[in-house]
């Protein structure tokens, strides 16, 4: 019999996680931007390359946009685009991080005309998110300063509670605000969103529709981030993650690459705190594949995400509530970590194949001739890169 039970894999079945249409694109560091054969050229040639992970996994129902990185003139086309292709267009993550005029602030800004911008910007997100059928809004602000006394930092988070406000007010139905927090870049002292507090005290004053939005790269190194988790879930404000791992900063590579292990205890947290088909938590990656292939990097990082879910599904709680009771220390760590050591590929494999997919979706991958069709097809015109 399989380790994984029928209750175990009712809950993966479910499990959909969105991709970015950026981790698509070439990408690098501020050094270099490296490019590769095949790299789309536009949004649809994203979303395509997004619906393959899907097809090969069944893990990756939807594709966030970054606009105006993926600004079109007819987002009714790019939604049955994606449509066709078995998949639905996402969050929509605004951006306030490359334009001239918000290099002291967007959300932030003193200036009552570089705020108006900003806010307009958003409105117009939520446009797109009309004609997308997106839920989600999602704002990281690129804001803070780099020295002591340079801002005003309390003033500033006075005009971003009433910029929120007003884009907040301009949501209708099921459509929500989630607001991103990261502790520092491209600010290096101070940050106006740095921290689940100052998200969490943003959004509180907003509504119900207003939620936190947790990154796993945006912490400093050390940082306990399932306890986050735990706490935003309890307070009923985590609405979505960005999903990523880091060895110094930001680094934005492949999830549970880095630390597999504090993936498993952050995934053990979601279940703790209302199980993973949560309606209120959406599950996304947050990548760039700098040097590695695109969409085996994106299969790579939905499979991870499975595997350690699978792994945490397998977490005796009889056995973990009974040795916490006796404050059994190294009972409950040994019952912690059985779960966490489990192999779970060959079950996960065998299953599935049960559901008429790839035993290894890699291989499937590699095997399909999908990445030389690319190749051949995507010359001229210009690569699509973060940024553009
Ligand atoms: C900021 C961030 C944010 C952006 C994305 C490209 O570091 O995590 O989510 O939208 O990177
Ligand atoms: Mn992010
Ligand atoms: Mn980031």
């Amino acid at each position: 019999m399989s380790i994984l039970t029928p209750d175990i894999t009712a809950t993966l079945e479910q499990q959909g996680i969105e991709l970015p249409s950026w981790a698509f694109g070439n990408s690098g560091t501020r050094f270099r931007v490296w490019t590769t054969e095949g790299t789309p050229r536009d949004v649809f040639e994203k979303v395509a390359d997004a619906a393959e992970v899907n097809r090969v996994t069944g893990l990756a129902p939807s594709v966030a946009l970054h606009i105006p990185w993926d600004k079109v003139d007819d987002y009714s086309a790019l939604r049955a685009h994606a449509e066709d292709l078995g998949v639905a267009l996402g969050t929509i993550n605004s951006n306030t991080f490359q334009d001239e005029d918000y290099k002291f602030g967007a959300l932030t800004h003193e200036d009552d005309r570089i705020r108006r911008k900003a806010i307009d910007h958003h409105l117009e997100c939520i446009d797109v998110m009309d004609a997308t059928g997106s839920r989600d809004l999602k704002i990281w602000l690129a804001e803070g300063s780099n020295y002591p006394g340079q801002m005003d930092m309390r003033a500033r988070q006075d005009r971003l509670n009433d910029s929120l406000r007003q884009i907040y007010e301009r949501l209708s139905g099921e459509q929500r605000l989630v607001l991103e927090y990261k502790f520092f870049e491209p600010s290096f002292y101070h940050t106006d969103v740095p921290d689940w507090g100052t998200s969490y005290a943003q959004v509180a004053t907003l509504g119900d529709r207003a939620m936190v939005c947790l990154d796993t790269g945006h912490h400093a190194p050390g940082t306990n981030i399932e306890f986050i988790v735990m706490q935003l879930l309890r307070l009923g404000k985590l609405g979505s993650f960005d999903f990523n791992s880091r060895f110094y900063a930001d680094d934005d590579l492949i999830v549970g690459a880095a630390d597999p292990f504090q993936l498993f205890r952050i995934i053990v947290e979601v279940i703790r705190g209302g199980g993973l088909n949560n309606p209120d938590v959406a599950f996304m990656l947050d990548q760039c594949h700098n040097v590695e292939a695109k969409i085996p990097g994106q299969i790579r990082s939905v499979l991870n995400v499975q595997e350690m879910t699978a792994r945490a599904l397998l977490l005796d709680h009889d056995a973990l509530a009974a040795a916490r009771t006796a404050n059994d220390v190294l009972g409950a760590q040994a019952v912690f970590m059985d779960a966490f050591y489990t192999d779970v590929r060959p079950a996960l494999a065998e299953w599935r194949e049960r559901r008429g997919l790839p035993a290894d979706p890699m291989a499937a991958f590699a095997a399909s001739g999908y990445q030389s069709t690319i190749e051949a097809a995507r010359v001229g015109g210009t690569q699509a890169g973060w940024g553009a």
